[in-house]
C-alpha cells in the first residue's frame, strides 16, 4: 500500500493509549498505524513529537449577533484560521436563533457565513431563544434528523433567556429527538437585581461585572437546570462552569445517577476576578460570563478536570475587539459594565494552557489531555470515531505537538480577528507545531500553508443515548 503522507518517529497519544507508531495516510484518511509502513509521497519527520488527534473544540463563537452596535472580532475565515494554529482541527460554533426568525433562516444565513471561509471543519449547535409550537414541533425535530444535533439554551440575557417552562418544553424535545443540550446557567433576575442596585450606587467599572454575578447566580441555576432536566429525564451539558458550587452541583447529580455533563474553560483556571479590576478600561477585556473567580475555584475547577466531573475543556472563543468602539469600549455614553460585551478570545490558547498548566504541571495525564481536548467532544457531540482519535479509518486530523517548546504568548501568535489576549505574556511549555486536517497540512511550524476552502460542514449524528458519558 502506498501512501500521500507518512508522519514518522513520533509518539502518537489517543484518550487511551501512549505508543511509538508511524501513521499512514491516504486520500485525507488515516489507513494505517505501525512500522516500515512502505512508500509514501509525503514524509513527516515526528521525532520527538506527540502526535496527537487535532483538538477539537465544541465551544465557540464566530459572527454571533451581539446586538447593541457590537461587532464580534471573529467570522469563519479568522475563527477558524486562529483555531488552526492552535492546533484544533474541527469546532462547533453557535447558530444563534434571533427573536422571530425560523432555525432554518438563521441557519441559512449562518452557512452563507461559513462556505469557502473555514480553514478546519465545522459544526454547528443551534441556540434556541424562541421555542414557538413551530420550532419545537416541526423545526427542531427535523433538523436534529439533518444534522443539527446539539442545541444551547440561555437562563440569562434580555433576549435569549427562557423561561423555566420554555426550559422544559425545549428540553422535552431534546429528549424527544435525541439532541444534546447545553445550558448557560446563570439566574437572569438576580443579574437583573444586582445590577441595578450597583449602578444606582455608582459601581460602574468593569469589575462590577464579576460583583453582578456572583457564584450564587451560577450555582442556584445549575441546580434549577438540572432539576428541570431531572423532571424531564434529558441529558444535559452545563457549559463554562467557572466555580466550586457549580461543579458540586453536577457531581452530586452525577452520583445520584443523572446524565448530567459539565464543561470548563480556561479562563477560570487562568484567570481571578482581580483581572477585571485594572486602570480605565482594561479589566474590560477580562468580562466574560460567568466570570473569573479566585484562586479557589480555579482549583476546584482543575478537581473537576481530575475527577472527570466534566467532560469537556473548551475556549468559549467569545471574541471582541477592545480598543472599538464595536468592541470592549461599548459605544459612547454606556459606560457601565452592563454595556460591555461578555466574553474573551482564546481557541489558539485552549490546548497549548491545557497541556502546560495541566500535563507539564502533573495535575492530568497526556490521555486525559487528549479525551478533554478532543475525544469526549467528538463523542458528546456525535462526530466519534471519525473525529477525535488515531485509528485507522478515522480523519487525518492531526496536532504535531512539540511537548519541550517553551512559548511567551503573544497576540501576534493568535492569528484571531481580536486586538488582545487575556494570556499576554504567560510562558508555557509544549506547543503545537503542524496541524493537519483531513490529510491537508493547514499551519506548519507558524506558517498558514492551508487555504479557507479547505474546512467543511459536518452534519452530526445524535449523541449515543444511554451510553456512558465520558
Ligand atoms: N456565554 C457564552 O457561552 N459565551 C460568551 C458569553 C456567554 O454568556
Ligand atoms: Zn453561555
Ligand atoms: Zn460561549
Amino acid at each position: 500500500m502506498s501512501f500521500d503522507t507518512i508522519i514518522r518517529g513520533g509518539t502518537v497519544v489517543t484518550a487511551a493509549d501512549t505508543f511509538a507508531c508511524d501513521v499512514g495516510i491516504r486520500d485525507g484518511k488515516i489507513t494505517a498505524l505501525g512500522h516500515d509502513l512502505g512508500p509514501a509521497t509525503a514524509i513527516i519527520d515526528a521525532t520527538d513529537r506527540l502526535v496527537l488527534p487535532g483538538g477539537i473544540d465544541s465551544h465557540v463563537h464566530f459572527a454571533q449577533p451581539s446586538g447593541d452596535g457590537i461587532v464580534m472580532a471573529d467570522g469563519f475565515a479568522s475563527g477558524t484560521r486562529s483555531a488552526a494554529f492552535g492546533g484544533n482541527t474541527t469546532v462547533l460554533p453557535f447558530c444563534l436563533q434571533e427573536k422571530g426568525q425560523t432555525l432554518r433562516e438563521a441557519l441559512k444565513h449562518y452557512h452563507s457565513l461559513a462556505d469557502g471561509e473555514c480553514h478546519v471543519d465545522v459544526a454547528f449547535h443551534l441556540i434556541v431563544t424562541d421555542p414557538t409550537e413551530h420550532v419545537l414541533g416541526q423545526e427542531l425535530p427535523a433538523l436534529v434528523e439533518d444534522g443539527y444535533t446539539s442545541l444551547k439554551v440561555f437562563m440569562t440575557y434580555e433576549g435569549l433567556a427562557l423561561s423555566d417552562r420554555e426550559l422544559l418544553e425545549t428540553m422535552s424535545v431534546a429528549r424527544e429527538t435525541g439532541a444534546m443540550l447545553m445550558v448557560h446557567a446563570e439566574n437572569f433576575d438576580a443579574i437583573r437585581f444586582l445590577t441595578d442596585r450597583l449602578e444606582r450606587a455608582g459601581n460602574t467599572a468593569p469589575r462590577f461585572h464579576a460583583t453582578s454575578r456572583p457564584i450564587p447566580v451560577e450555582r442556584e441555576a445549575t441546580h434549577r437546570a438540572i432539576s428541570l432536566s431531572e423532571l424531564v429525564d434529558v441529558p444535559i451539558m452545563i457549559v463554562h462552569v467557572s466555580n466550586r458550587e457549580a461543579m458540586e452541583e453536577i457531581r452530586r447529580a452525577q452520583q445520584r445517577g443523572l446524565r448530567v455533563m459539565g464543561e470548563t474553560c480556561p479562563q477560570y483556571l487562568m484567570l481571578t476576578e482581580k483581572d477585571l479590576d485594572q486602570l480605565n478600561m482594561e479589566g474590560a477585556k477580562y468580562v466574560c460570563s460567568p466570570p473569573p473567580r479566585d484562586v479557589a475555584s480555579q482549583q476546584a475547577c482543575w478537581e473537576g478536570l481530575q475527577q472527570k466531573v466534566f467532560s469537556v475543556f473548551s475556549s468559549d472563543h467569545c471574541p471582541f475587539r477592545y480598543d472599538d468602539p464595536q468592541g470592549k469600549l461599548a459605544p459612547k455614553g454606556r459606560t457601565s459594565f452592563r454595556w460591555v460585551p461578555n466574553g474573551i478570545p482564546g481557541v489558539a490558547t485552549r490546548l497549548p494552557i491545557l497541556f502546560s498548566e495541566g500535563v507539564v504541571k502533573g495535575r492530568i495525564d497526556l490521555n486525559s489531555f487528549v479525551a478533554f481536548s478532543a475525544t469526549n467532544h467528538a463523542k458528546i457531540y456525535g462526530l466519534y470515531p471519525r473525529k477525535g482519535t488515531i485509528a485507522v479509518g478515522s480523519d487525518a486530523d492531526i496536532a504535531l505537538w512539540d511537548p519541550k517548546r517553551k512559548v511567551t504568548v503573544r497576540h501576534e501568535l493568535i492569528h484571531d480577528g481580536a486586538d488582545y489576549t487575556p494570556y499576554e505574556g504567560l510562558e508555557v511549555t509544549g506547543w503545537p507545531v503542524l496541524t493537519m486536517v483531513r490529510g491537508k497540512v493547514v499551519v506548519d511550524d507558524g506558517t498558514l500553508v492551508g487555504s479557507k476552502e479547505h474546512g467543511t460542514y459536518l452534519p452530526r449524528a445524535k449523541p449515543p443515548t444511554g451510553a456512558t458519558i465520558p
